[in-house]
């Protein structure tokens, strides 16, 4: 797959440009391979499971752009759609037929969404449904969870700090704490500290927003009855749960995680997914609630580029497809091998390794003990990691470069792309033993 020795002259010629032009050389800081050191590469195209870089070497692909290439990197059905929208303009600043289209699908699959408001990303989704939750209820604090992330509202960029009740202290420079200073946190699967937070702040809290399965810190499922208890918490306080299904929506079922959990929301953030592969983001939930998005209510929120007819044309495939018998378990299986195949050589080759896998999302930690929050992910071993990352890289497979990712498989993902990246993960832990 990559050439040998492995070459990447190409990559460091063009990024090394990059960084003279943008900061630390890339459009998004997980890209640059901070966490896990070296170069980052420079892509040239992708198809189906596969990614080849400027060098020419090709990669097995489980980032998937971060989510949307469940289907496949470069559907073929995906791109005749987007050449038949092309064709007729690609942005109109207007209503446009597919925006019905691809509302009537997401409330048909979402359970909690009767309404839907179309954005350009996960960020943007997340930031406008903290608007209205706190518009709906009229209160301004809300309770998020270490370790989830939930795009880079200034609101949400919260020190995920250690402890039960954290008062947000912000954790980039520019965010002022008068922002945070309404955004609690607590750990992941921590019923009782979410408990401690509203028995602090009774009749204050908007609304409890989290990632249903983290995948911002590694990918952490939830605990029995942790969703369920957060529930009856919410429903208790006048709070509104919302589930961030940006990265789950319609990855753990084509319902995303609320229809395989059975646990259904206040409100829905989608993204990823649902634009395949092109800008798109989305907020949902109860009617009600969502009469209060301008024009129909008093909350103002807006978007030049939301619904454009090309964003809308290719989600509306991608769902198609998911649509298709046999998908999702197809993505269970082939995402099931891959991790207990992973698991079983890190023993076979003396490595600790703990890892999970739902639906097309999968992780694993360097580590003997459960990871059931971030503080857990956080004493997993970061420099083996970092090791394994560069030496799959070398082996032909594109793992996330930060041990604080999921995983993503696809219904382009094979077995024998699985027995090739086993057999790449046998010798890379090998030489690390
Ligand atoms: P975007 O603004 O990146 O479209 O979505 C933000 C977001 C919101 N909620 C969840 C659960 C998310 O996972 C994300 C974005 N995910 C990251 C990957 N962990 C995007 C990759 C990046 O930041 O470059």
């Amino acid at each position: 797959m990559v050439a040998s020795p492995f070459r990447t002259d190409k990559s460091q010629q063009i990024f090394a440009r990059a960084k003279e032009l943008m900061p630390g050389g890339v459009s998004s800081p997980v890209r640059a391979f901070k966490s896990v050191g070296g170069e980052p590469i420079v892509f040239d195209r992708v198809q189906g499971a596969y990614i080849w870089d400027v060098d020419g070497n090709k990669y097995v692909d489980f980032i998937g752009t971060w989510g949307p290439a469940i289907v496949g990197h470069a559907h073929p059905e995906v791109l005749a759609a987007l050449r038949e929208s092309l064709d007729k303009g690609t942005s109109f600043g207007a209503p446009c037929a597919a925006e019905n289209v691809l509302a009537e699908m997401t409330i048909a699959a979402v359970p909690s969404i009767e309404m839907v408001r179309f954005v350009n990303s996960g960020t943007e989704a997340c930031m406008s449904v903290l608007r209205l939750m706190r518009a709906y209820t009229q209160r301004e604090k809300i309770i998020k969870f270490e370790g989830c992330y939930h795009g880079h509202a200034d609101m949400f960029l919260v020190q995920a700090g250690s402890g039960v009740a954290t008062l947000g202290l912000p954790d980039s420079p520019g965010v002022p704490k008068s922002t945070t200073a309404n955004t609690l946190t607590a750990p992941y699967n921590d019923l009782e500290a979410v408990a401690a937070l509203f028995a602090a702040h009774p009749q204050e809290i908007a609304g409890v927003i989290l990632e249903p399965v983290v995948g911002n810190a590694g990918c952490i499922p939830p605990g029995p009855g942790f969703l369920a208890g957060l529930q009856t918490l919410c429903r208790e306080h006048g709070t509104l749960l919302v589930f961030d299904e940006v990265m789950t929506g319609f990855r753990l079922s084509y319902g995303g995680a609320q229809a395989r959990f059975g646990i259904t929301p206040d409100l829905t953030c989608l993204g990823k997914i649902i634009g395949g592969g092109l800008p798109v983001g989305a907020y949902g939930g109860r009617r009600e609630i969502m009469e209060l998005v301008a024009p129909a209510g008093p909350m103002y929120q807006a978007g030049t580029l939301s619904g454009n007819p090309l964003a809308m044309a290719a989600g509306i495939k991608t769902l198609e497809i998911l649509q298709r018998p046999g998908t999702y378990e197809y993505l269970e299986t082939i995402t099931q091998k891959l991790t207990a195949g992973l698991l079983a050589i890190a023993q076979e080759t003396g490595h600790a390794m703990t890892g999970v896998h739902i639906g097309g999302m999968f992780g694993f930690f360097f580590t003997d003990r459960p990871v059931r929050n971030y503080a857990d992910a956080k004493t997993s071993d970061l420099v083996k990691f970092s090791r394994f990352h560069r030496g799959m890289l070398e082996e032909g497979v594109y793992l996330a470069p930060s041990q604080f990712e999921a995983g993503f498989t696809s219904l382009a993902h094979t077995e024998e792309d699985v027995a090739f990246v086993l057999a790449a993960a046998r010798r890379v832990l090998e030489r690390l033993a």
